[in-house]
């Protein structure tokens, strides 16, 4: 067995006695040639960059354009999430629910063993280790990534507080994430990402995909997290945070849960339009939320993240000119196309692609054919600190207060573009029956509609109903609880046309939304829920017949009355764990278009 060293051959950072233990079992297990304790320091990421570049895992972007990119193209097989290789290994197939894959620690354990036995011969080890949350704040988790992936090591190092921090924080301690995670031969038949909550432990097989391999992200943040949080009494959510200044009053913050690939990370980087000069928002987080009861009674939320995984296709100046700032340096780009000189490209980009554009794969790419230049599902991985409109609270210990949440799908019909929920509990049954049209994110159909409670679907790391319940009981722990909504920027008129502009014309919404939680601008009381009248929300200066706004927020109760009887599968899929509540608020509402419909 070899001895673990860094590559200067120093001793690890640490003496945790459970770390060492771990990473000599791991060791033994996949037999490396080398172990590398990664500390996170500039002189150590030269090193593995140049590596990367030598090995072909990354390619130099022209640096003087876009100094300190870099370009990976990943095995073709390999370009998404996949929710149907993703497993919760709890002790029980009921813990898990009805909505996650299951498998029973035993037999997941058995079976990656063997998948792993001398896995990494002839290959380097990583052991990283890193923060999820501000360094020092009660908030954050520490986890620890062992792989053999130099593309992970390097997106682990801008996604997350990576290196002897982390270790200095853990000290002794044996509470910290395990992340075991194995490249193997890159295989969709030997492809598994399994989550053991009980254990805070992580173990991912077959792929380098970021959803699947940064350990830190989807798996400890969101399906680890989501479990530690219903045991310990707070939230681990799959929202964006952002924060709203107006010229007159103070900060607002707001979380906001979307499906993956419906524009988080657009609406966390707003920018107001000209109409709104002088307002300002500003960027907490752009995909996870970790939200706890503050000592005022408020809710308090975290970004748990360091930098941005986006989705590239769509990124300009005029969907957001913030996240094109945001990868001008420093920044590793998935499956992009690659320009003539040096530089990266998609589709939705502000330019057209030069002649001599080369595909995601490499492959000479031929403009108006039906392949695509950039893979749908292409990534940029951005440092935050390079966001122009980057929160100055990131960092902060306590996070920010959230006088918001707002749920957001993408759909065609029935929702309208904002919803306020009449409370807490009515609020939750929105977030639980959330749908949206499927995007390429994750393997799989696209434009289907799906339930994607919360958009949590993918990501909650045990039973869907508990975490309902978790949800109702979170009431009970917040004094000031935030108001709750919905907004749907992706409503179709009936020539299929979207109904409203979306991008930065969102803010107008925002600041309803923001009015609401502040009880200070009107509304008109639906079945439904509470939605703006045309005088509530600003229009000034923006081109939407007052006929397309009507359509836009307008309450259906015909479609409504067919949404909530679709919503039943859902429930009956959920099965004995699914609230009383829940199910009586979708009861009600059904009685209640009942009865104005006089039926
Ligand atoms: C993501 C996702 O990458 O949700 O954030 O898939
Ligand atoms: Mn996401």
């Amino acid at each position: 067995m070899p001895k673990p060293t860094t590559a200067s051959d120093a001793k690890p950072h640490t003496k945790n006695k459970a770390l060492l233990q771990w990473v000599a079992d791991a060791t033994a297990l996949t037999r490396p040639d080398r172990v590398v304790w990664c500390d996170g320091t500039e002189k150590e990421h030269e090193r593995l960059t140049k590596e990367a570049v030598d090995q072909k895992v990354l390619i130099a972007l022209n640096q003087k354009k876009r100094p300190g990119c870099y370009l990976h193209r990943s095995n073709p097989n390999d370009v998404a999430r996949v929710e149907h290789l993703t497993f919760i290994c709890t002790p029980t197939k009921e813990e898990a629910g009805p909505t996650n894959q299951w498998m029973a620690p035993d037999e997941a354990k058995a079976k990656l063993t063997k998948l792993c036995d001398g896995a990494m011969k002839g290959r380097t080890m990583y052991v990283v280790p890193y923060v999820m949350g501000p360094l020092g704040s009660p908030f954050s988790k520490i986890g620890v990534e062992i792989t053999d992936s130099i593309y992970v090591v390097l997106n682990m190092r801008i996604m997350t507080r990576m290196g002897k921090a982390a270790l200095d924080m853990l000290g002794d301690s044996n509470d910290f994430n395990r992340g075991f995670h194995a490249l193997l031969d890159v295989n969709p038949e030997r492809r598994y990402i399994t989550h053991f909550p009980q254990e805070n432990f992580v173990w991912s097989v077959g792929s380098g995909y970021g959803g699947n391999a940064l350990l830190g992200k989807k798996c400890l943040a969101l399906r680890i997290g989501s479990y530690l949080a219903n045991r310990e009494g707070w939230l681990a959510e799959h929202m964006l945070i952002l924060g709203v200044e107006s010229p007159e009053w103070q900060k607002t913050y707001v979380a906001a849960a979307f499906p993956s690939a419906c524009g988080k990370t657009n609406f966390a980087m707003l920018l107001p339009p000209r109409r709104f000069d002088g307002w300002k928002v500003y960027t907490v987080g752009d995909d996870i939320a970790w939200l706890r009861e503050g000592s005022d009674g408020r809710l308090w939320a975290i970004n748990p993240e360091n930098g941005y995984f986006g989705v590239a296709p769509g990124t300009s100046y005029k969907s957001n000119a913030s996240a094109m700032k945001s990868i001008e340096k420093n920044t590793l780009f998935t499956n992009v196309a690659l320009t003539p000189d040096g530089d990266i490209w998609w589709e939705g980009m502000d330019k057209e692609a030069p002649e001599g554009t080369v595909d995601w794969q490499g492959r000479p790419w031929k403009k108006g054919g039906t392949e695509k230049a950039a893979h749908a599902n292409s990534r940029f991985t951005a440092p935050m600190a390079n966001n122009p409109v980057l929160s100055k609270h990131v960092d902060d210990p306590e996070g920010v207060p959230i006088s918001a949440i707002i749920f957001g799908g993408r759909r065609a019909t029935t929702v309208p573009l904002v919803l306020q929920s009449f409370n807490w509990n009515h609020g939750v049954y929105m977030g639980a029956t959330m749908g949206s049209e499927t995007t390429a994110a994750a393997t799989g159909e696209v434009g289907v509609v799906r339930r994607d409670p919360m958009a949590m679907l993918p990501f909650c790391g045990y039973n869907m109903g508990d975490y309902f319940r978790h949800w109702l009981e979170m009431r009970g722990r917040i004094a000031h609880p935030p108001r709750i909504f919905m907004v749907n920027w992706f409503r179709k008129g009936k020539e299929g046309q979207f109904l409203w502009p979306g991008y930065g014309e969102n803010m107008r919404v925002l600041r309803w939304i923001v009015d609401r939680a502040h009880v200070r601008v009107g509304g008109q009381e639906t079945p439904m829920g509470w939605v703006p009248r045309e005088g509530d929300i600003d229009l000034s200066g923006l081109d939407i017949s007052s006929d397309n706004f009507k359509a836009a927020t307008t309450v259906n109760l015909d479609e409504w009355k067919r949404e909530l009887e679709s919503q039943k599968e859902f429930f009956d899929k959920i099965g004995p764990t699914m609230p009383t509540p829940i199910k009586l608020q979708r009861e009600l509402l059904l009685a209640v278009i009942d009865s104005v419909k006089g039926k």
